[in-house]
C-alpha cells in the first residue's frame, strides 16, 4: 500500500511549534518511545538514586534528581557543578541507555539543531507540590548547543521568561510525551516550573519526570 500525505495524521506527533526564537515545542514527539524511556529511567535510578539536592543557600530542592551520561549536574553548599561521578556513591554516573541520546538527537534535528550529541542527562522527578523557581541553565561549557527536554507523567505548567529575571514568564502546559528544544536566542532564557498539581496518570501515577539533555563538557 502506498503511504499518502494524510497517513501522517495517524502519528501522535504533528509538527514543531515555535514558542520563542530558537525554542520549539514538539508535542507528543516522545509518545511512541515513552515506555522505553521510562524503563531506561528505572534502570538508571536503580544505581544512581533520586535525591533532594541542597542549594548553595542551604535549602533542599523540592525536585528529586539524578543523572546519566559522562557528566551529571549536582548542587551542594559549595555551588552548582557538573561532575563525572555521583557524589552519593563516588561512582561514575550510569551511561545513558541508548534510547535516550537517540531521541534527543532526533528531536534536536527536528527543531533545526543537527548533530546534537548530549554528554549529560539530568533526571528531575516532581511529586505533587514540587516546583522549580526561575533560573538560567548556564553551567554548561558549550552554550551553542541546545537543551532538549522530555516530559513524562503528570502535566506541568512550564514558565518561560526572557533574558532578565524580571521579564514576566509565559506559561506553557507540558504533558506526557512532549519534547521541547531550547537553543539559540532562548538558550539563556529564565525558566521554571509551577508547583505540580496533584493527579494520577495511567503510567507513572502521582509524579512527573523530566529529562533534560545537555552538552555540558
Ligand atoms: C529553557 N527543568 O532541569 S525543562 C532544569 O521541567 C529545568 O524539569 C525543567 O529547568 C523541568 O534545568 C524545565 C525545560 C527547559 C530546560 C532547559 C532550558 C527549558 C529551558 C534552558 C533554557 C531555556
Ligand atoms: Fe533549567
Amino acid at each position: 500500500m502506498t503511504r499518502s500525505l494524510f497517513d501522517e495524521s495517524l502519528a501522535p506527533y504533528d509538527a514543531p511549534e515555535p514558542i520563542a526564537p530558537g525554542a520549539m515545542l514538539l508535542r507528543g514527539f516522545a509518545l511512541e518511545q515513552a515506555e522505553g524511556l521510562i524503563q531506561a529511567v528505572r534502570q538508571v535510578i536503580a544505581s544512581a538514586p533520586l535525591r533532594h539536592l541542597i542549594t548553595p543557600g542551604g535549602r533542599a530542592m523540592s525536585v528529586c534528581m539524578s543523572n546519566c551520561g559522562v557528566l551529571g549536574w549536582t548542587s551542594s553548599r559549595a555551588g552548582y557543578r557538573y561532575s563525572p561521578t555521583d557524589p552519593l556513591t563516588g561512582q561514575p554516573w550510569p551511561a545513558m541507555p541508548g534510547c535516550l541520546p537517540d531521541l534527543a538527537l532526533r528531536a534536536a534535528a527536528e527543531a533545526g539543531f543537527n548533530g546534537f550529541v548530549p554528554d549529560a542527562c539530568l533526571i528531575n522527578r516532581y511529586a505533587p507540590g514540587a516546583r522549580m523557581s526561575l533560573h538560567q541553565d548556564r553551567d554548561e561549557s558549550d552554550l551553542s548547543a541546545p537543551i532538549v527536554s522530555v516530559s513524562l507523567g503528570l502535566p506541568a505548567v512550564f514558565l518561560f521568561g526572557g533574558l532578565r529575571r524580571s521579564d514576566r514568564p509565559a506559561r506553557w502546559r507540558l504533558s506526557h510525551g512532549d519534547v521541547a528544544v531550547w537553543g539559540g536566542a532562548s538558550r539563556l532564557a529564565f525558566h521554571g516550573v509551577a508547583p505540580l498539581a496533584d493527579g494520577d496518570c495511567p503510567r507513572l501515577g502521582r509524579q512527573r519526570i523530566n529529562l533534560t539533555f545537555r552538552r555540558a563538557g
